[in-house]
């Protein structure tokens, strides 16, 4: 008979399951949430950023996985055993408390190229307004691809997991990248070169770059700020402790610009509250004053802005806005309505039921029959919402083959992009009709992957599929035919954008 430790030799033996908190940490949690739980791919795993989510909660999603993110369910890996003791080490306060103050990000501040050394002129032939970024998330690297020829002139490595959307020059010039783990980098189309980044956090957003072209603001969740760069330099202008009037933090979900309004408006995790923050006319002076300083100027002057909050009646977590940014449509994670929020009179006109939150910025608009309407998906269930804005009704549910996360069109093209990004058909992607608000069409271009993430060259002529796999591709369909023009091989290349539909805040994409 063989004995035990014989089996051990032999590796045979059954292993004890693994209770260590910090080892289990190590070997599930770490490569999305952070060595220190600081947050990498997936959010900061620390007490302050679960405070609106309830042990019994946590545990659920670690077994089951959390629907429209990365998060998969570990319940086929992990015991319960220890599932309930990770969930009690991510509920521990860390050892040392995560900071990333303003010297961190001015330690950090690298300005890699001096304004006044780079070319007047693109030093390749391209129309920069028609040129598209893509970001491909797969080996963390952007292609910045010519929107004419669909030829890739420039790949170069972005800084670890960007997510959302980047953010351009009123000129369409620089493009502002935010990654997870909190660098914001500047990066040159003229010369195709970062010419400038900082750290502005552990744990990042997002990013909003004012209409003026001056200021960017991120959003972030860990530490619990806004932060205000000089767009020019990156340099840091401001950081904004958020928090409620009676001093609880919160973590910043999201911030936009809203171009007609001259203003960041920001969405909070913790506290019910949207904030507006005007850029206004005294502060721009300000700040074009400040710029004529060197640029290494590590200056922080008082906060140019003041804070307009809103008060609301739920958390909202996400949302999008109506095409003159008179309203935002604003949802909770948990209760799943959409809030149509008036921000002139700075409250609630309309509650509208929404199945699941939209992904942030997802909703589009267009008109039918000089009626204005707006669609969204449901990431929780296969439909399409359109919503009639004169009225905040829902006029159709558009059925799909599951619950999807992006919406796009554009003004020019008659139809609207739908990709299905959850279950069985995550392969397709419908067309939908703007007007009559049927799918008159279903594509799979490679069976098996996720299909997802449309944007439109600047005349609407083409659209811009992603599959999104390590051997995914960027695909290029006439937009009217809706044939298949051509493949470009790619890493999981997640979101595409277009410099003149960016700059021009187009109808059917996102701002
Ligand atoms: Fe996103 C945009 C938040 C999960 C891919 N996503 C955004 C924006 C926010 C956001 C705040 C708007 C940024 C902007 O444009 O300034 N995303 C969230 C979440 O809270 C959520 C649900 C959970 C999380 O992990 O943070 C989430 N997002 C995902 C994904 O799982 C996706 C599919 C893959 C990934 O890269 O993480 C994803 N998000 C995207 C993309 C955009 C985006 C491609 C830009 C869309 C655009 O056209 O502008």
């Amino acid at each position: 008979m063989v004995s035990l430790s014989q089996l051990n030799n032999l590796g045979y033996a059954q292993t004890k399951p693994v209770i260590d908190e910090n080892v289990l940490y190590q070997q599930h949690c770490q490569t999305c949430h952070g060595k220190n739980r600081l947050g990498g791919h997936g959010p900061a795993l620390l007490p302050g950023n679960l405070s609106r989510l309830k042990p019994v909660v946590a545990e659920k999603v670690i077994n089951d996985g959390r629907p429209a993110t990365q998060m998969p369910g570990f319940s086929s890996v992990l015991n319960q055993q220890q599932v309930t003791a990770l969930v009690k080490f991510i509920y521990q306060p860390p050892t040392k408390a995560p900071q990333w103050n303003l010297t961190a990000i001015k330690n950090s501040h690298r300005m890699l190229v001096p304004t006044s050394q780079l070319p007047k002129k693109p030093t390749y032939q391209a129309d920069i307004m028609n040129l598209f970024v893509v970001v491909e998330s797969g080996d963390h690297h952007v292609t910045i691809l010519n929107g004419d020829t669909f030829t890739p002139i420039h790949r170069f490595k972005s800084h670890y997991a960007l997510h959302g959307g980047p953010k351009f020059s009123p000129d369409g010039r620089f493009v502002y990248f935010a990654s997870r783990d909190g660098w914001v980098s500047k990066f040159d189309l003229y010369s195709l070169q970062t010419t400038a980044e900082v750290r502005v956090g552990l744990n990042t957003r997002n990013l909003a770059a004012s209409a003026d072209g001056y200021y960017l603001m991120a959003a972030n969740y860990l530490p619990n700020t806004l932060v205000l760069l000089n767009s020019q330099d990156l340099s840091v202008k401001d950081i904004i402790p958020v928090s409620d009037g009676h001093g609880k933090p919160s973590r910043v979900s999201a911030v936009y610009t809203a171009p007609p309004r001259n203003s960041f408006i920001v969405a909070l995790k913790d506290v019910k509250e949207v904030w507006e923050i005007p850029y206004n006319q005294q502060g721009a002076n300000q700040l074009r004053q400040l710029s004529v300083l060197p640029e290494q100027s590590l200056l922080l002057p008082a906060s140019p802005f003041t804070i307009k909050r809103i008060p609301v009646t739920d958390y909202l977590d996400d949302f999008f806005f109506d095409a003159n940014y008179q309203h935002l449509v604003g949802t909770s994670r948990e209760t799943h309505n959409g809030n149509v929020i008036q921000l002139d009179q700075g409250k609630k006109i309309a509650s509208i039921p929404l199945t699941g939150l939209p992904h942030l910025g997802s909703g589009i608009y267009w008109t039918i029959n000089k009626q204005s309407v707006m669609a969204t998906p449901n990431i929780k269930k296969g439909i399409i919402s359109i919503i009639d804005i004169n009225n905040w009704k829902v006029i159709k549910e558009i059925p799909t083959e599951g619950p999807g996360f992006f919406i796009r069109s554009h003004k020019n093209s008659p139809y609207a992009w739908a990709d299905v990004f959850f279950g069985p058909n995550k392969e397709k992607v419908h067309i939908i009709d703007k007007q009559q608000l049927e799918i008159i069409k279903t594509l799979a271009p490679m069976p098996g992957k996720n299909a997802a993430h449309v944007e439109f060259s600047k005349d609407g002529r083409y659209a811009l599929l992603s599959v999104w796999d390590m051997d995914g591709a960027l695909i290029v369909y006439d937009a009217k035919t809706l044939q298949e023009i051509k493949r470009l091989p790619m890493k999981k290349p997640s979101g595409k954008y277009n410099v003149y539909n960016k700059t021009h805040y187009a109808e059917g994409t996102s701002h």
